[in-house]
């Protein structure tokens, strides 16, 4: 057993004696006791406000209206605590797999991450099947920031259709949200739509001591670790324009206009550059091919709407879900999974900012032939 599963199991066995008031002597659990409670609260102050614990979210609360009111097996790994041991096998149940529904309001909560199963933990499998090893404690977290879906998916749907012909009522596809294990993993994981003939980077060594998810996020608060004995932000170690986490999106060190604009941003403002030419490029496609216009807009579900006054923006009143595109051809279906690949995982530009701009340029001169958007002045990493 690790150190962290005995924490806590000493720690609940300390807490439940000491409750039980009469039965034992204080002598004989009070100092284990202190001395485990002072890290243990520690360990649960952070993770308490921490977005695993936040049951009011919609990530927990989803399935409410539903009756059963349960998560189904299909769902519950990532959704709750009982559908992750269940998974894992810390229920007693087949590891592997999910047996039974998850429960709704069940946050991602201490159980889901110490038990013997969690600790023995070293690979985890991407939503195309793909399985990463050597994950280590990060392991954990790579299990369900994995992706739901992929681009094989893709690939099936297209099967037999022509490449620019409109599959009626085909809706966007996506590999689901924070799948940040599929952006670092790159083409080792192969969860982005990457074109024939094409190369791509895979896992992203960034440097060390931040190639792994709990190097660089505290796992109980989920935020930026700190430098050990220190106060100071971790990534400040090596980006001196870090401070906190505000200035994340102004580190620059490729120092190439990725976007082609003229000006060498920052890498989050060159990826927000090419993400908005293949939003053109997709509308300027659409327009010629499938008679209607692709507009997006990554805040409102289902993302994907027509852009009826073709102003390249989605207002409100066209952010509704009736308006939602449908018009796709396999070319299209492509693109639009890569968009949504890069924009469903926010931090792309730090967990694989290369792999994104190859996804995104590729999609781009893919489209071209016929979307009046050329690949012309951009770079591809
Ligand atoms: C591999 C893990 C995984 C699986 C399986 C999974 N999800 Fe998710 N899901 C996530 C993660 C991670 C998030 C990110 C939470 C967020 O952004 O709120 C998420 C978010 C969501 C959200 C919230 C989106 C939002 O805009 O806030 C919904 C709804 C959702 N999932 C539905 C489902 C449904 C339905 C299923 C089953 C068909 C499912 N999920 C299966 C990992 C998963
Ligand atoms: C999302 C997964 C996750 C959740 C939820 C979680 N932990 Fe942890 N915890 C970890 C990981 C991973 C480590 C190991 C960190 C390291 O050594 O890098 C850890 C380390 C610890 C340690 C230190 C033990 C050691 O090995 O150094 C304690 C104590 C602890 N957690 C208690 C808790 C408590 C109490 C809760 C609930 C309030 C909790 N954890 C919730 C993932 C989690
Ligand atoms: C059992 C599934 C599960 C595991 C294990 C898990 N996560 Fe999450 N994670 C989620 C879900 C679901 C959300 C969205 C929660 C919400 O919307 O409140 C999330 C949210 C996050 C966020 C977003 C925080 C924010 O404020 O938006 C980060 C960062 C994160 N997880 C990192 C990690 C790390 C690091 C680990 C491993 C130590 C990990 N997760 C393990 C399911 C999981
Ligand atoms: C180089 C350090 C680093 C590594 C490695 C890393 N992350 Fe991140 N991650 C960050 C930072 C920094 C942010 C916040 C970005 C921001 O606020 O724009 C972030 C954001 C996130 C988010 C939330 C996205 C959002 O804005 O809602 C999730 C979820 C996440 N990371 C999960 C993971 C997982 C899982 C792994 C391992 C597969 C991982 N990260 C590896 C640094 C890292
Ligand atoms: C130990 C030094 C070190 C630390 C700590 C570090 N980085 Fe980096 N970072 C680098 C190096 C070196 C590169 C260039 C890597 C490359 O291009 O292959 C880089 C590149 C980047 C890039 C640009 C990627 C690209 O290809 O343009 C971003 C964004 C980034 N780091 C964010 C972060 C964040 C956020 C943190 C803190 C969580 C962090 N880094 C911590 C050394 C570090
Ligand atoms: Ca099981
Ligand atoms: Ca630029
Ligand atoms: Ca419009």
């Amino acid at each position: 057993m690790k150190k962290s599963t005995l924490f806590v199991l000493l720690a609940v066995v300390a807490l439940a004696l000491v409750a039980w008031v009469g039965c034992t002597t204080k002598a004989a659990v009070e100092e284990p006791a202190e001395e485990i409670t002072a890290e243990l609260n520690a360990f649960s102050a952070k993770w308490a406000g921490s977005a695993h614990a936040d049951a009011s979210s919609y990530a927990f609360n989803h399935w409410n209206t539903e009756d059963p009111k349960e998560i189904p097996t299909y769902c519950a790994k990532c959704h709750s605590t009982t559908g992750f041991r269940d998974y894992l096998g810390a229920d007693g149940s087949e590891a592997g797999k999910v047996d039974a529904p998850g429960k709704v309001m069940d946050p991602i909560n201490c159980a889901a991450c110490h038990n013997d199963a969690a600790d023995k933990l070293d690979a985890a499998t991407l939503g195309n099947g793909k399985q990463l090893t050597g994950l280590g404690k990060s392991a954990i977290c790579a299990t369900c920031h994995s992706g739901l879906g992929s681009s094989k998916d893709v690939t099936d749907a297209v099967k037999g259709v022509a490449e620019d012909d409109v599959m009626p009522d085909q809706e966007m596809m996506a590999d689901h949200y924070l799948a940040a294990a599929a952006t670092m993993a790159g083409a080792d994981g192969g969860m982005g739509f990457q074109y024939p003939g094409k190369s791509y980077v895979g896992t992203f060594k960034h440097a060390e001591p931040v190639n792994s998810c709990t190097e660089c996020h505290d796992p109980h608060s989920l935020h930026t670790q700190k430098i050990p004995g220190s106060d100071a932000n971790l990534c400040s170690t090596c980006h001196s324009d870090v401070k906190s986490y505000q200035d994340y999106k102004k580190i620059s060190l490729a120092k190439v206009d990725y976007d082609g604009d003229g000006t060498v941003e920052s890498t989050y403002d060159e990826i927000e550059g090419m993400k908005a030419i293949l939003v053109k490029a997709l509308a300027g496609y659409s327009t010629a091919k499938s008679g209607a216009t692709f507009g997006f807009n990554p805040m409102a579900y289902p993302y994907a709407f027509i852009d009826t006054n073709g102003d390249g923006t989605i207002s409100e009143e066209e952010a509704a879900y009736m308006n939602q595109f449908k018009a796709f051809t396999p070319r299209m279906l492509k693109a639009a999974y890569n968009l949504m690949f890069v924009t469903k995982d926010p931090a792309a530009y730090i967990h694989n900012a290369r792999y994104a701009l190859q996804l995104m340029y590729d999609s781009i001169e893919n489209l071209s032939e016929f979307s009046g958007v050329s690949t012309k002045g951009l770079v591809r990493p």
